[in-house]
């Protein structure tokens, strides 16, 4: 679990980027009510990030007066016996102080009053407008409370704080590498699992189940995203989560799951033959995939941008898709009509952290990102063959996709996900390994 040390750092390098005469509010997510029954909470990650207070209708306020002088305030639900006897125990004022370290924390039904007062006299209000509705009005009031009031003074100016807080939450810290490392590692042992446990005849959400199984059994509750099962041409709907149907001898099945573990994704995806072998059309597809996505983890270092990567990517599946007649024609002109979208239409990763597609600015297409030290991302290449391309017929309805998590290290990259499989001998080896497979068949 992140420290209440690293909370206080994470706060305070929060308000060395504030203006003086400011403050800041990062709302918790509300409760999710409908007919009585709570829907599973999810955090807000901002706040989470800054907090670790699992619990709604929760606001932490920053107030920085200048570079010596200022306050971190929670307001969260005051404890409550007839509450507690039905959802369990709410942590309260007094604990809420000790375990986040705020200076004070205050209660959420005094909210509309004691906000006021704090933000009286401050110029600079830094608020994510249009997250919750109900946020949004309390500022709104807020300000209007302070505009109408004989003795008060509203800020003069509202500013997004996301670009701030995201740019802080792109670099992780060691507390969250060695979370972000288990999440991968308990994905991994999901994804085994998976491969252990195919076989012909089984259904998409029969497969679904041993991953969650998996997550759960190590105490990772949530999942990152659904989970997309995808066998056969199943595996070409890039968000394919129906997991509906039965997992044919013969066909690839296209696993992308990933759990959340205290908080942090984990986005691992690897395509293998349900039967245990891969044809010869599937391993040359499955190959090129393979291919690009180690010449993707050579490449990907700090000063390098991922565009530079995707590109060469690029390069790499073309050569060999002509080399197989799946596209026709000249490689690099091939390139610049962008004739291998209809194969490969996503980008090459993404941000991983408290979001599975995690915050961070990826700069502009010209202006592409530069890779730094400690910033976590997915690398992902993929192939898939549509069953009505213009393609031979043994190669339509085939899909891949291999997807690795990494972090950027002081030289290159160190992948936390190796220790699920991905070479074609590795994957058939284990697959052959599979327990009492003839009963099941
Ligand atoms: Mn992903």
């Amino acid at each position: 679990m992140i420290s209440t040390t690293v909370l206080q750092y994470r706060r305070k390098t929060l308000l060395s980027k504030m203006t003086s005469c400011s403050a800041i509010l990062i709302f918790a997510s509300p409760e999710n009510i409908m007919k009585q029954n709570e829907y599973h909470f999810c955090q807000n990650k901002d706040f989470w990030y800054f907090t670790c207070f699992d619990e709604p209708n929760a606001l932490l306020v920053l107030i920085k007066q200048d570079e010596f002088n200022n306050q971190q305030i929670l307001f969260n639900k005051p404890k409550d016996c007839n509450t507690e006897i039905w959802v369990g125990p709410c942590l309260g004022q007094n604990l809420a102080k000790i375990r986040i370290g705020v200076d004070y924390a205050l209660s959420w039904d005094n909210i509309d009053k004691d906000l006021s007062k704090l933000l009286n006299n401050i110029k600079i209000l830094y608020h994510a407008w249009n997250e919750y509705i109900e946020a949004d009005k309390l500022v709104f009031n807020t300000l209007r409370c302070l505009r109408n009031g004989v003795d008060s003074t509203p800020p003069n100016t509202i500013i997004d704080w996301r670009p701030l807080v995201h740019e802080m939450r792109l670099f992780k810290e060691p507390e969250e590498i060695k979370l972000l490392r288990t999440s991968c590692k308990i994905t991994s042992l999901a994804h085994t699992r998976a491969m252990k446990s195919c076989y012909p005849g089984m259904f998409e959400y029969q497969l679904e189940g041993e991953i969650h199984h998996e997550f759960n059994y190590h105490g990772a509750r949530q999942l990152a995203y659904n989970t997309i099962i995808g066998s056969g041409y199943n595996a070409c709907i890039l968000h394919y989560t129906k997991n509906k149907d039965k997992m044919r001898d013969g066909d690839l099945v296209l696993v992308d799951a990933g759990c959340s573990f205290k908080g942090y994704a984990s986005d691992i995806t690897r395509t293998f033959p349900i039967n245990g072998k891969f044809s010869k059309q599937q391993r040359e597809i499955y190959n090129i995939v393979l291919t690009s996505l180690k010449c993707a983890l050579l490449m990907l270092k700090p000063e390098i941008n991922i565009n530079e990567v995707n590109h060469h990517v690029i390069n790499i599946m073309v050569k060999h898709l002509v080399q197989l007649r799946l596209l026709k024609g000249i490689p690099n002109k091939l390139i610049s009509e962008g004739a291998y979208l209809q194969f490969f239409m996503h980008n090459l990763g993404h941000w991983l952290g408290l979001d599975v597609h995690d915050v961070g600015s990826y700069g502009t297409s010209i202006n592409n990102r530069i890779l730094k030290p400690n910033m976590v991302l997915t690398v992902e290449p993929g192939l898939y063959i549509s069953k009505d391309a213009d393609v031979p017929i043994e190669y339509r309805g085939i899909g891949v996709r291999i997807e690795d998590n990494i972090i950027i290290t002081k030289n290159g990259n160190e992948c936390f996900t190796d220790s699920v499989v991905k070479e074609i001998d590795q994957i058939e080896f284990l697959m052959a390994s599979r327990k009492n497979l003839k009963n099941v068949l």
